[in-house]
């Protein structure tokens, strides 16, 4: 009895870390901004047959409609009703991409944005994506409903009603985000409505939630609505299965508040990961990847199986949040297949792939003043389709990362490798490095001005490999570079310095 009252209280405060992707599949990808019936096709055409575990999409609630400047991405990060109605798409659109998205494997995680409505200075009328009205000066969003009884205003301690300094835990939960209007979640009122919208996405199928600026809620608070969840729908998962929850939080160190405190509702964003891989690919203050020898929780990271992690998200690729200027993206690009190789080879942390839209930058003095800009878009500021050229990347300003071959293949290493080892590391105390996934995969980097040329242990079974960044098997030939492992597992690597992409990787599903 005592066990079984145990157990009971075990799984009610039982928290999400399990992704909750098809076994087998390990990652998954941001396809920010994109449209719900192009992601279902993306499943369908791409995601699935690559391996992909899950896509994480923009919020999909009714958000503020802004004109000035026009249409920017980040107008989707201010809430007016909890309608499934955006530029991405309705909620019929919304049902059919999570149903054909779960038919083939393939999992949905909504970015919920929980914490706020739209900015205080929002105004009103009808003008948000799905026509409710709102008023944000009286606080009223009858679309809801919400009113001022359910903001923080009176409970926020700073002279403006802003978070006007980070090392005031208080402050950082209970003022307002850049102006957002900061909902009360102490009130049961507010958690139980946040868990219905959130239980009819769960409802529909989707997996799991990131929970947009989380450091501004109270691990407390967020625990209360997450406990208030239904198991997800069991038309394409087990009886009992929790939503994947994952937390963004910034925790660089030097702020009061920790990612520590939120382990308890889920997995939390690891920042220092894109900062620092960033920082050590660009060689900058005096790192090498010789240094990465001990990645992850050596370099004061999270426990791996707490840690939501990327090279880029869709702030900090342009600027906004945190990491700054080591950040790596598609914008540099031969440095950042670098980065997302080594991240989908090292077994470290749950791993999130971005897939980006191009956008004009115009730096002043330092800053990128173009970014607002939001996804490609028609006049009428419908977002344009992801097209696909015959070489199978994007059309319409679409990066589509994850197509790129370097990034895709990796994926699939990632799932090949999973549950091995981290194994067979060499480094020449400089920026050439190796190392293996037990005897499944290994990956060879050479981030040095000199030619790279060396004999080593793999670790892999005897045979003839091809590199999965230089080409692929296709049939029985080989478009990239053929490795050739002995009876021993060792194998000569020979990478040039001035090679497009400088860095090998073979795995025991690509052998001739
Ligand atoms: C827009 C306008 C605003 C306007 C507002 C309301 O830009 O001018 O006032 O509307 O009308 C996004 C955009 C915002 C946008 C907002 C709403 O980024 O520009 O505001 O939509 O439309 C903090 C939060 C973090 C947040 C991040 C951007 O902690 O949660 O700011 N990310 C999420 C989303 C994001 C979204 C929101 C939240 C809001 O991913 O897309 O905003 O829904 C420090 C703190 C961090 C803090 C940063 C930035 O970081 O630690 O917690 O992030 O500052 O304020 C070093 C430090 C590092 C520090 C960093 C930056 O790296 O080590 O700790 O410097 O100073």
């Amino acid at each position: 009895m005592k066990a079984l009252l145990l157990l009971a209280a075990v799984g009610l405060c039982w928290a999400q870390y399990n992704p909750n992707t098809n076994s087998g599949t390990t990652s998954i990808v941001h396809l920010f901004e994109w449209r719900w019936a192009d992601i279902a096709l993306e499943c369908e055409r791409y995601l699935a047959p690559y391996g992909f575990g899950g896509v994480q999409i923009s919020p999909p609630n009714e958000n503020i409609v802004i004109t000035s400047p026009w249409r920017p991405w980040w107008e989707r990060y201010q809430p007016i009703s909890y309608k499934l109605c955006t530029r991405s798409g309705n909620e019929d659109e919304f049902r059919d991409m999570v149903t054909r998205c779960n038919n083939v494997g393939v999992r949905i995680y909504v970015d919920a944005v929980v914490n706020h409505m739209c900015g205080s200075g929002g105004g009103s009328g009808n003008g948000a994506t799905c026509g409710s009205y709102y008023n944000a000066e009286s606080r009223d969003f009858p679309a809801v409903p919400y009113s001022a009884w359910d903001f923080n205003d009176g409970k926020c301690k700073t002279g403006s009603g802003e978070i006007e300094n980070y090392n005031d835990a208080t402050q950082v939960r209970d003022c307002r985000l850049v102006g957002l209007l900061d909902l009360a979640l102490e009130k049961d009122y507010v958690r139980s409505t946040i868990a219905q919208y959130m239980n009819h996405l769960i409802d529909i199928g989707v997996a799991g939630f990131r929970i947009d600026a989380s450091k501004h809620m109270w691990p407390g608070d967020i625990k209360a609505f997450l406990d208030k969840l239904n198991n997800l729908n069991t038309q394409w998962f087990s009886p009992d299965t929790k939503p994947f929850i994952y937390q963004e939080v910034i925790d660089l160190g030097g702020e009061p508040i920790t990612a520590s405190e939120y382990f308890g509702n889920g997995r939390v964003t690891e920042f220092k990961y894109g900062a620092k891989l960033g920082t050590v690919i660009r060689k900058w203050n005096g790192e090498k990847m010789a240094y990465l020898k001990n990645w992850g929780e050596g370099w004061g990271f999270m426990s791996s199986d707490r840690a939501l992690v990327f090279v880029d998200n869709h702030d900090n690729q342009r600027g906004h949040g945190a990491g700054g200027a080591s950040i790596l993206t598609f914008w540099d690009s031969r440095l950042y297949k670098m980065a997302v190789g080594f991240m989908l080879a090292h077994p470290y942390g749950f791993t999130r792939v971005m897939s980006s839209y191009r956008w004009t930058r115009n730096f002043q003095n330092g800053e990128d003043v173009n970014d607002w800009i939001g996804p490609p878009s028609n006049g009428d500021g419908s977002i344009k389709s992801v097209t696909i050229n015959a070489d199978t990347t994007c059309g319409n300003d679409w990066v589509c990362e994850h197509r790129w071959r370097q990034i895709r293949n990796m994926v699939v290493f990632r799932n090949v490798v999973n549950g091995q080892p981290f194994s067979n590391w060499w480094d020449n105390d400089s920026n050439q490095v190796a190392f293996g996934r037990g005897n499944r995969g290994f990956i060879v980097f050479n981030n040095d001005d000199w030619t790279l040329n060396k004999n080593l242990q793999t670790g892999l079974p005897a045979g003839t490999y091809c590199d999965v960044i230089s080409g692929q098997k296709e049939g029985n030939s080989c478009s990239g570079t053929r490795v050739n492992v002995d009876s021993n597992g060792f194998a000569d690597f020979y990478i040039s310095n001035e090679a497009e992409d400088p860095f090998i990787a073979i795995h025991v599903n690509d052998t001739l």
